[in-house]
């Protein structure tokens, strides 16, 4: 506490946001005059395998964003209206916070049940504590469930059906592949880390093919982008099949011995000639022949499968498509060949009782969260929502009606927040939250294997409080008695790492803490569906085959683009919307990007307003007309704080809360929508 003034020292904590790469970070902590630590630089941690000594783009800025002016760090209570444009708050002690809060819960759970209180969170950190665990209290209460589908569910429940268990090719072994496809994801903005991966594989003769329906970043590293249809995955993945199997580019001694279905797939790719795929995908019958080609004679080949495929109405049955390929190559026998969606399934931690799993009632109702807007409606018979590790006014579907809903004057709305978010302004309660430099916390990854360990290693400004202490006071004021409410990190720790699961073999609580980053035991030559999978027959399971489905949103004269909306390169997700340099960096506002053909048909101009409407809302955005896009594809990138946009609206106003074919999923690439140009000094 005595250190002299304006020392500086490096700290080494994991990157809590909810991205792959789960990066190992190093901090820069400066003592300023007035004693207090803090963060003034951030990059990667040069000694960790995977992050290699780089931070993105966007967490350099995290130290911006930690000590941003309008951060809350005192409770705020709404003074005014919810309905009025500008929120006004007053500071309240945390006493008067949280007796009221507890007051209002308990009166609910007295008059109208359980039911009637909404948990709604997501992401916004990926520890195991602030995030995954923080949902005890509402287990012991027997609030509704939240199913978190905003996501990955479409993707895992997909994969399921394939590959039973999440697991995945080591990212270290992603250097020997000789063929990278890298299929609905933008990985050079959204997996950054991967790049020096495929970079090693590159300069060893590797090939790298996109399959995106615009061109991104991560085109322009492609050796070669397919420019698709959006929705035809599961056509091009059986249009591939089709060639394995007309020319023998199949494993046949893998196909016996590690999977059941065979013939059920080899039915269903009979029809997907390269001339139909090249139909339905928008390609041409050349470039479905050299993918299929590529495929079938490259080893090993390495695809890299994001979420984008995913989400729209078809999307499971596109990824579930895409993910067998290997199965029928025989990939999976191959270090660094196979298929890569998440790596989460490695973490075989004991979950019995993370976040009260053990409390869960069977009859208790379940919220889809893509359907909040819905959940909101004042029939829903919602009288609270609390609100953590999300921005739902800005990333939810239908997003104009989950503002309204929020806005209800009979909703009570608590909303944990490190930022002034735009969900935020509409709480009636504003709980300040620590960041993850200053709780401590474990954390998984999706894209490698490193279990993370960080101290709190900054004080929290104000009387800024992590979720799980908001948590545990609430429920002293609630009478809950449940032991698992109460759990310290170090209790949840020991909890989760009480297991005999080989993958954690050797991973003690000390061990992790005193490393700080640990990969899971695995084997140097981890090949993990080599000889099977862990579905209930043992192989991966070809059957039944998944068939390409065209969604029911098909294009009309009144609706005639389709409109995408995937991750900006400068935000993750709506984080670091609210800070200027990186809405610069991103281009100031956000655009949509339209073919030229298309701005003729529609009367467009580059750098002109126009009004996107879609059957569920309209936002108005400025133009850019550019080749990247394709002729009947529309494209918003990132989800934007509605503060920086013309017209105050989130681009999720004109989503819908439509559900994948797998997984309950969000579709927020499946919008048909108008684009109409506004005329000038509209
Ligand atoms: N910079 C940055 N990084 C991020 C995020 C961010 O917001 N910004 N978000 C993080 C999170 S939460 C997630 S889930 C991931 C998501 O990262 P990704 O998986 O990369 O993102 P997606 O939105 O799933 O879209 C990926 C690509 O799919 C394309 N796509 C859309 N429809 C289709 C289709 O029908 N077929 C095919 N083949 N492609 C299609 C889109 O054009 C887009 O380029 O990124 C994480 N990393
Ligand atoms: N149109 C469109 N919409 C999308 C997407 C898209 O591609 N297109 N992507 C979707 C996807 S993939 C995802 S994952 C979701 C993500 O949606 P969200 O999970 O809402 O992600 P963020 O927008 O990053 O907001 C997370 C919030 O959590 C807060 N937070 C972070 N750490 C803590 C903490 O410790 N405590 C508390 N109380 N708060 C904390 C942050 O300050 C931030 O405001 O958005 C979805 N929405
Ligand atoms: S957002 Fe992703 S790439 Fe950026 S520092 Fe965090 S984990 Fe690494
Ligand atoms: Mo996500």
């Amino acid at each position: 506490m005595s250190a002299p003034a304006s020392s500086s020292r490096d700290v080494l904590l994991t990157c809590p946001l909810d991205c792959p790469d789960a990066c190992r970070l190093r901090v820069t902590l400066e003592r300023g005059k007035d004693g207090r630590e803090r963060a003034v630089k951030l990059t990667g941690d040069a000694a960790h395998p995977y992050t290699k000594g780089f931070a993105c783009v966007k967490t350099v800025h995290y130290p911006a964003r930690q000590h941003h002016p309008e951060r809350p760090i005192y409770p705020l209570r709404r003074v005014n209206p919810k309905t009025d444009p500008e929120p006004r708050f007053e500071r309240v002690t945390w006493d008067e916070a949280l007796d009221d809060i507890a007051a209002r819960l308990r009166q609910l759970l007295d008059r109208h049940g359980p039911s009637s209180i909404l948990r709604y969170h997501y992401a916004g950190t990926m520890g195991l504590m602030e995030n995954s665990h923080a949902h005890a209290l509402w287990r012991a209460l027997g609030t509704p469930e939240l199913d978190e589908t905003i996501c990955a569910t479409a993707g895992t429940a997909a994969w399921q059906v394939g590959y039973g268990s999440r697991l995945t090719v080591d990212p270290l072994d992603v250097p020997h592949a000789r063929l990278i496809v890298l299929w609905g994801i933008n990985s050079l903005s959204t997996h950054s880390h991967l790049t020096p991966q495929m970079t090693a594989a590159r300069k060893a003769g590797a090939r790298i093919i996109h399959v995106d329906p615009y061109r991104n970043r991560t085109s322009g590293y492609a050796d070669t982008h397919l420019k698709l249809k959006p929705g035809t995955d599961a056509a091009l993945a059986l249009g591939v099949m089709h060639e394995l199997f007309a020319h023998g580019w199949t494993d046949g001694a893998y196909i016996a011995q590690a999977t059941v279905g065979v013939e059920d797939l080899r039915e269903a790719a009979r029809e997907w000639t390269p001339e139909r795929t090249a139909e339905v995908t928008g390609l041409t019958v050349e470039e479905v022949r050299d993918l299929a080609h590529a495929i079938g004679t490259t080893r090993p080949t390495y695809i890299r499968v994001g979420y984008g495929m995913t989400r729209h109405e078809n999307g499971g049955t596109a990824l579930r498509a895409v993910t067998l390929i290997p199965a029928l190559t025989g990939d999976w026998r191959q270090r660094g060949g196979g298929v890569c969606l998440s790596t989460s399934g490695a973490f075989a931690l004991n979950r019995t009782r993370l976040g009260g799993a053990h409390l869960t009632r069977p009859d208790v109702p379940h919220v889809n969260m893509n359907e909040l807007a819905s959940a909101l409606a004042p029939d829903a018979g919602f009288g609270a929502a609390v609100i953590y590790n999300c921005n739902p006014a800005v990333v939810a579907p239908d997003s104009a009606r989950v503002r309204a809903g929020l806005q209800r004057g009979d909703l009570l709305v608590v909303v944990l927040e490190q930022a002034m978010t735009e969900t935020a302004r509409l709480a009636d309660y504003v709980l300040p939250a620590t960041t993850f430099m200053e709780h401590p916390d474990v954390y998984t990854s999706y894209g490698h294997h490193w279990l993370g360990y960080n101290r709190a290693e900054l004080e929290a400004p104000g009387e800024a409080r992590p979720n799980s202490w908001v948590f545990q006071q609430l429920a002293r004021r609630l009478g809950v008695t449940e032991p698992s409410v109460y759990w310290t990190v170090d209790d949840l720790l020991a909890e989760v790492l009480d297991t005999d699961h080989p993958h954690l073999a050797g991973i003690t609580p000390e061990r992790l803490k005193a490393e700080g980053s640990v990969r899971l035991n695995l084997p140097g030559d981890f090949l993990p569906y080599a000889q099977g999978a862990d579905t209930p027959s043992g192989k991966v399971q070809l059957s039944p085959a998944p068939q390409y489905r065209p969604v029911e949103a098909v294009l009309n004269a009144d609706y005639p683009l389709r409109l995408l909306t995937p991750p900006a390169h400068h935000f993750l997700n709506s984080t670091y919307g609210n800070l200027a340099n990186l809405n610069r960096a991103e281009g100031g506002e956000p655009h949509v990007l339209i073919h030229p053909e298309d701005a003729r048909s529609y009367g467009l101009e580059d750098g002109g307003y126009a009004t996107i409407a879609s059957e569920v809302g309209q936002v108005r955005r400025r133009v850019k007309v550019t080749e990247a896009a394709q002729p009947g594809v529309a494209v918003v990138e990132g989800t934007w704080w509605g503060l920086s946009a013309p017209d105050g609206e989130s681009i999720n106003a004109v989503t819908a809360q439509t559900l994948t074919d797998l997984g309950g999923g969000s579709t927020f690439h499946n919008t048909r929508v108008r684009v109409t140009a506004v005329s000038a000094g509209a």
